[in-house]
This record gives C-alpha cells, structure tokens and sequence, in this order.
C-alpha cells in the first residue's frame, strides 16, 4: 500500500472541489502565459513567475520554483509550453516535500501527552471556532475523548458560537461568563480535563486583541497558567489562517510567529478562493508545519495537510 492511501475518495472530492477555483484561476492564468507559444523560454518563465506572483504563492517561494524549473528546461533543452503543468507539479511538489516536515497521515494525537493540549489562536473571524469544532468531530471519530475549553471571553457569542460546536459533536465545554478571565478558563478546562481522563483538550482564544503586546501577555498568562495543570501544555499552538486573504495570511503568520511559540498552522476557507496558492507559500516559508486545511463549513470540511494531494489537486496528476 502505497502512503497515501489513506487518502479517501470522499476527501479527494473534497478537495478537488474546494480547490477548483484556485484551479480556474491558475490555469486561465498559464493559458494566457503559453498562448501562441510551442516551447518553454525565457519569455514564458517570465509569465509563469507573474502568473504564480499573482496566484498568491509568494515571490520567495515564486523565485524558488522558477529557478528548478529553468534547470528543468536547460536540461531536457526541448520542453513544450504543453509539458509545463505537470513540469509545475513535479517541481512544486518537490520542493514542499524538501521541507523537513512530513505530513501526519490522519487525524492523530501522540500517545505519551494526555492530556493533549491545543491552544488556537488567530486573528478575528478566520475560522478559529469553525476548525475546533471541526477537529473536535474528527478527534471523537477517532475515539478519543475531547474537552472544549471556552477562553475566547471577549464577547458573549464567541461563547455561544463553541457551545453550539460542543453540542454538534457532543463533547464536554467548559466556559465561564463573557468577560471572565480567559486563563481562568484554560485553568478550569485543563482541570476538568484531567479528572475526567480527557484525551485531547482545545481552547479557543480571542483573536481581537488589538496589539502585538496585548496579545503576547495573554497568551503568555493562558500558558503559563495551562502549566500549573499540565506541566508541559500547551503542546500545540495552533494558528488559523484564512486562506482567502491571500498574502495578509502571509503577513499574519509572520507577525504571530513573531509573538508566540507557533507550532502548527491551519488554512481555512480555501473552498471559494481563487487564492488557495497562498497554502504553496506558506508552506513553503516557515519552518512550522500546515497541518490542517479548511474546505468549507461543514463539520468534515477539514484536512490534514498532504502536499502531494494538494499539488496533484491543483495540478492534476
Ligand atoms: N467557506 C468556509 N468558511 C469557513 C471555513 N472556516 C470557517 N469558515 C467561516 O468563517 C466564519 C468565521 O469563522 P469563525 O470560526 O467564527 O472564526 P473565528 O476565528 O472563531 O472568529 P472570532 O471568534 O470572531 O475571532 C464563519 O462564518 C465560518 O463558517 C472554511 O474552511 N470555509
Ligand atoms: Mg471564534
């Protein structure tokens, strides 16, 4: 069996779909880069750069890919404008794969953390609650036995918004009223957890905290108090990214890498997007792993991040 298996005709399609747009808009773009043209030359790699600049993959990673792509031709000297799209598979999938991380397979959670304790942070209204409420439902298909932790305390229906994702799936939240200390709430949930033998523990924070020393301190009181409960939590801090936002997902990874210890990334809202391009960047640049996609509303529209997948999907295979 080969290793990527595991991946489902369900989550293709998923995929496929989310993806489309991000496709149209690619290939319409590298049509019009070839158009009247047999045979990949300079002028065509000059397009092709504009074409991935645009499509939001970055000019780092932009000028990376080019540049195999110009030993590709320099070596096989004779390639055709038609060949190029699955020269761009080969190339992009490559380099993402080059990176030191390797994509988990599924769903998973290390046996010797338990609790697992995930903290998710993120600006407002890129899909924070969306994705915990998403990952609660694939942790609990798992089996395993998950906690919510309400610590986005900033406004009342943030509250409400994680209660209604804990009731979909039918796990445990923990919550205190709007307002309320949100490590208070990361404390008590960490606490309840415990007693109970929770498996996997995720808190939601407040995204709209309006500087980068605001946001620091409390993140930093929310871990440190997580501590006094698991000595060694929070295990993963997870950013969400809304994919949509093209290159200000960018910028946003930048600046909360900047304030906290980031450890993984989670892209939404792909599905829609001409923009998904932004998730080849992304993973491109920063030495933290993209774990998890999002490809829609739904409760099974999230993804653990494959790359090959990704760029077969986008490219075709
Ligand atoms: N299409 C699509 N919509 C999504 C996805 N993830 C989240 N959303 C939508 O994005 C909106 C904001 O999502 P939330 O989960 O509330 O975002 P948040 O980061 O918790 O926002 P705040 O609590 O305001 O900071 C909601 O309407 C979600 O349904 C996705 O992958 N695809
Ligand atoms: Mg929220």
């Amino acid at each position: 069996m080969g290793i990527f298996s595991f991946f489902s005709k369900e989550k293709k399609e998923t995929l496929d779909k989310g993806l489309s747009k991000t496709k149209e808009n690619v290939f319409s773009k590298i049509t019009r880069a070839v158009a009247g043209k047999s045979k990949v030359d300079d002028e065509v790699l000059d397009n092709l750069e504009e074409v991935l600049i645009t499509s939001d993959v970055g000019v780092d990673t932009t000028l990376k890919i080019i540049s195999r792509i110009e030993k590709r031709v320099a070596k096989d000297k004779y390639v055709t404008t038609q060949e190029l799209t699955a020269l761009l598979r080969e190339e992009i999938a490559a380099l993402l794969t080059e990176n030191n991380t390797d994509d988990a397979e599924m769903f998973s959670l290390p046996e010797d953390k338990k609790p697992y304790v995930i903290m998710v942070v993120g600006v407002n209204g890129v899909g924070k609650t969306t994705t915990i409420g998403k990952l609660a439902y694939q942790f609990k298909k798992a089996g395993k036995n998950v906690y919510l932790g309400a610590a986005d305390t900033f406004r009342a229906a943030a509250v409400e918004q994680l209660v209604i994702w804990s009731e979909r799936v039918g796990v445990p939240i923990v919550k205190q009223k709007m307002g309320s200390d949100p490590a208070s709430v990361a404390f008590d949930t960490l606490s309840s957890a415990k007693v109970n033998g929770a498996d996997v523990v995720i808190i939601d924070t407040a995204g709209r905290l309006h500087n980068k020393i605001n946001l620091m301190n409390e993140l930093t009181k929310i871990k440190n108090v997580m501590k006094k409960v698991v000595p060694d939590a929070p295990h993963e801090i997870l950013l969400v990214l809304d994919g949509s936002t093209g290159q200000n997902a960018f910028e946003q990874a930048k600046q909360f890498t900047a304030a906290t210890e980031v450890n993984a990334l989670a892209v939404t809202k792909l599905d829609g997007t001409a923009k998904g391009g932004v998730v080849i960047g992304i993973s491109d640049h920063f030495r933290i792993p993209v774990k998890y996609i999002g490809l829609g509303e739904g409760i099974e529209d999230l993804q653990v991040f494959n790359k090959k997948e990704f760029v077969n999907s986008l490219f075709g295979e």
